[in-house]
């Protein structure tokens, strides 16, 4: 099952929350005892909870959907895929070895990623910050964590970096991760019991600029070198999220160092299980 969040057609201020098949979208019934997607998620069975929740059908093209998050925090994993070990240690002499030995220790490295307004949903703008040349999108399966820690669902993440200023001094990481709009997610929460088996995951990539393709990529799920529980067991230590959490886990694609996303670019992510991810690139 997918949820996803929505404002229907004219009422840009009621937030709605669907069930997504094909191209429709079933209206939950929200009341205070149920009033949000996040609180569908922190329910005990969000499947059952939805079952006799659901009102009127409507067509998907009617709506605008919203990024999937409401009061969560955003963290990220970082060098879990050997490509993106090896683009960390090009990018920056200094930090070579911290990239090096993170990629084989057994504590991860996570970054607190973004609050909820720094997401842009499906088809919102993403940017690239002013003071830095050097960009590019990274696609990664998101973790969606219940307030228990729970792995509850799925959605599609975009984590922007600024790879010069996270070249220049790995202290600048921060900067280089979290600013406005620096964080795709969407376009919908597949609930955790209608992902695919891990190993057959596909996660794809492709950038278009004046409607030509000019990147494209793929991995798999397979090629990641930790376990998903794994990074979520890390991120919960000594750590609480009261709305829950969501948890990108690392990018597997990076493109050749000579790339940078430009203004006008589009950035299309498809992940098997969940759906395509699309956003326009803004700067300034
Ligand atoms: O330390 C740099 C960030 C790594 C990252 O974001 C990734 O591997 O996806
Ligand atoms: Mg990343």
């Amino acid at each position: 099952m997918k949820l996803a969040r929505y404002f229907p057609s004219g009422q840009p201020h009621a937030v709605g929350v669907g069930i997504v098949s094909d191209e429709t979208i079933v209206a939950i019934r929200l009341d205070d005892d149920l009033p949000s997607l996040s609180a569908i998620l922190e329910s005990m069975d969000p499947l059952s909870t939805v079952q006799d929740r659901q009102g009127e059908s409507l067509p998907l093209s009617s709506i605008e959907l919203l990024a999937p998050i409401d009061q969560q925090e955003v963290w990220a994993a970082g060098v879990t895929y050997k490509r993106s070990q090896t683009a960390r240690m090009e990018e920056s002499e200094a930090a070579a070895s911290c990239y090096d030995r993170v990629y084989q220790s057994p504590r991860p490295e996570l970054f607190l990623k973004a609050t909820p307004n720094r997401v842009s949903g499906p088809g919102q703008p993403l940017r690239i910050r002013a003071d830095s040349k050097w960009n590019v999108p990274e696609p990664e399966l998101t973790l969606v964590v219940n307030s228990r820690k729970q792995l509850v669902g799925y959605t599609i993440g975009n984590d922007m970096s600024s790879r010069d200023i996270e070249g220049e001094n790995p202290l600048y990481l921060p900067q280089a991760k979290v600013y406005n709009q620096c964080c795709g997610l969407g376009p919908w929460v597949t609930l955790a019991s209608s992902f695919p088996p891990r190993d057959e995951v596909g996660i794809h990539i492709s950038i278009r600029r004046d409607n030509q393709v000019i990147f494209s990529g793929a991995t798999g799920l397979d090629q990641m070198a930790r376990s998903l529980e794994d990074l979520i067991q890390w991120l919960g230590r000594d750590n609480d999220f009261p709305h829950g959490v969501f948890l990108l886990t690392g990018t597997g694609i990076v493109p050749e160092n000579d790339f940078t996303l430009l203004p006008a670019d589009v950035v299309d992510i498809t992940i098997d299980g969940i759906g395509t991810l699309s956003n326009r690139v803004v700067q300034g």
